[in-house]
C-alpha cells in the first residue's frame, strides 16, 4: 500500500426514512444494512467498510434521530435508538448528514441542532434527487441549507440509484478529501464489524417491517436462537418477539401464510448473504413490554446504556 492510503471513518445521520441504509449499502456495494419505507427501520449501528486501493471508509450507519417529546416516541427503545445515533458522532473524520430533496423539516433541524458542537466536518447529503419535480428547485434548496449551517460540502445524491445522476461515486471522491493519510485499520475483504448471526437477526426483522401494517414492527424484534454454519443447509432458528397475543396472531396471518412469506423472503436474503443454501425456522412469542425493558433491551443486543 503507498504512504497516501487514506483511511477514516463517516457517520451518516438524518431522520428517520431519509435513505441512510439505502446509500450506506450502495457506497459498500453490500447489502448490510436493512432498509423500509417505514422510519425507525435501524435500530443499531452498524459499520459497513469501502476499501480499494487508494483508501478504505468505514461507514457508520445510525438509527433516525427523532423526537421522544412526541408520545408515540416515548419508550426507552427510543431514547437507547438516540443515544446510540448521537454517541456514533463522536470521534468521527467527517459527518455526513441527509436530509431529502423535498426540504427542510422540522424534524432535519433537529438532528442539526445535534450537530452543531461536532468538531469534525459536516458534509450535507441532499438525497432521493429522482424525486425532486424540477431540477431547478435544487439550487434554492443548497442556498437556504448554507445559510442554515457552514456544511463543508454539499451533495445532491439518489441512494436508490434511480435517475442519471446518482453521484454516489462523486460522493466516494469528496469523503476522501476529508481523511487522514493512514493505513487500512480492516481487512481489505472485511465488509462489516457485524456477526452473520447479527445480520441475519435484522434480515427478518426487516420482513417484519416490509410486510407488516401499521404500528405492529415496531411492538416487534428478532431474537437468534441458532445458527449452525457447518450443516448443510445451513441451519437457522429466530425467534420474533412480540408484545401480545394479537400481535402473535397477526405475524402468523391466516393459516401461517404471513409468517410463511415473512420466513421464505428472509431465507432467500439469507442465502445471498451467506452464499449457502439456508434452512430458516421462525417461532413467534409473545414478551410483553420488551420494547421498555432494559434487559430484555441488553438481551436484544442493543448495548448503549440506557439512563438518559
Ligand atoms: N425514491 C427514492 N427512494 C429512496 C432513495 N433512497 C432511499 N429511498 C427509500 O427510502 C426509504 C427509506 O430508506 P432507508 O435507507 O431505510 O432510510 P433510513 O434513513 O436508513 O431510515 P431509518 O433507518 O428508519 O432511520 C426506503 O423505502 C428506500 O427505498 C432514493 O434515492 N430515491
Ligand atoms: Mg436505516
Amino acid at each position: 500500500m503507498s504512504s497516501d492510503f487514506k483511511f477514516g471513518f463517516v457517520t451518516i445521520v438524518g431522520k428517520p426514512n431519509v435513505g441512510k441504509s439505502t446509500l450506506m449499502n450502495r457506497l459498500i456495494g453490500h447489502k448490510i444494512s436493512i432498509t423500509s419505507k417505514r422510519p425507525q427501520t435501524t435500530r443499531h449501528r452498524i459499520l459497513g467498510i469501502y476499501t480499494d486501493k487508494a483508501r478504505q471508509i468505514v461507514f457508520v450507519d445510525t438509527p433516525g434521530i427523532h423526537s421522544v417529546k412526541r408520545k408515540s416516541n416515548r419508550k426507552t427503545i427510543n431514547r437507547v435508538i438516540n443515544k446510540t445515533a448521537i454517541s456514533s458522532i463522536e470521534g468521527v473524520d467527517v459527518v455526513c448528514f441527509m436530509i431529502t430533496a423535498k426540504g427542510w423539516t422540522d424534524d432535519d433541524k433537529l438532528v442539526l441542532e445535534s450537530l452543531r458542537n461536532t468538531g469534525a466536518p459536516v458534509l450535507l447529503v441532499i438525497n432521493k434527487l429522482d424525486q425532486l419535480k424540477s431540477v431547478n428547485a435544487l439550487l434554492p434548496l443548497i442556498e437556504q441549507s448554507s445559510q442554515l449551517f457552514e456544511f463543508s460540502d454539499i451533495v445532491p445524491t439518489s441512494a436508490l440509484g434511480r435517475g442519471k445522476q446518482d453521484n454516489v461515486e462523486h460522493l466516494l471522491d469528496v469523503l476522501t478529501r476529508y481523511l487522514p493519510s493512514e493505513p487500512a485499520g480492516f481487512d481489505e475483504d472485511q465488509i462489516t464489524d457485524r456477526s452473520f448471526r447479527f445480520l441475519v437477526s435484522e434480515l427478518v426483522r426487516e420482513q417484519l417491517f416490509r410486510r407488516l401494517g401499521d404500528e405492529l414492527p415496531y411492538a416487534t424484534a428478532v431474537e437468534v436462537t441458532n445458527f449452525d454454519m457447518q450443516s448443510t443447509p445451513v441451519q437457522i432458528s429466530a425467534d420474533i418477539w412480540v408484545e401480545k397475543n394479537s400481535h402473535k396472531s397477526m405475524v402468523i396471518g391466516k393459516s401461517g401464510e404471513s409468517l410463511k412469506a415473512i420466513g421464505t423472503a428472509a431465507r432467500k436474503n439469507c442465502e445471498q448473504l451467506l452464499e449457502k443454501k439456508v434452512f430458516l425456522e421462525l417461532f413467534v412469542k409473545v414478551r410483553t413490554g420488551w420494547s421498555d425493558n432494559a434487559r430484555d433491551l441488553y438481551s436484544l443486543g442493543y448495548d448503549e446504556s440506557i439512563d438518559s
